[in-house]
């Protein structure tokens, strides 16, 4: 391995283990599999749009960053899936619907708005 200013590369090792002492690494590989054992129990996220919807598209780009998988359902009026929306939303007629482990949360605003609360993580989480 090629000398650094100088420095045989076990002086850096030194410095690099002293920096990062097992204490600490231990802990962060365990929170790591904590994080991936929590992924297969995330919410089921569905969500109703239509092909040209700005919030539809504000919707699914805050669930993209959040890094969840949902269901899309193309809803057209006068289709099924924008039937079953209006249903199981309470009545809502526009799109998006977005529906959490069956909840109905309402659309790219009230996403939007449950974010901003701090209460959108964890109902993501399931
Ligand atoms: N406040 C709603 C507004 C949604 C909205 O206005 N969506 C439009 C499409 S982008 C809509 O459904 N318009 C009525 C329609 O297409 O029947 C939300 O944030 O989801």
């Amino acid at each position: 391995m090629a000398q650094v200013h100088g420095h045989s590369p076990d002086i850096l090792w030194f410095f690099f283990y002293s920096h990062f002492p097992s204490r600490q690494v231990i802990p962060l590989g365990l929170k790591m599999l904590q994080l991936n054992a929590n992924l297969p129990n995330m919410a089921k996220i569905e969500i109703y749009t239509t092909y040209f919807c700005p919030y539809c598209d504000r919707a699914k780009a805050l669930l993209e960053k959040k890094g969840v998988a949902f269901q899309e359902f193309d809803a057209p009026h006068g289709s099924d899936a924008r039937r079953r929306a209006i249903e199981n939303s309470g009545g809502r007629t526009t799109v998006p619907q977005i529906f959490i482990n069956g909840k109905s949360i309402g659309g790219s605003d009230d996403l939007v708005a449950l974010d901003r609360a701090g209460k959108l993580d964890a109902l993501l989480a399931g």
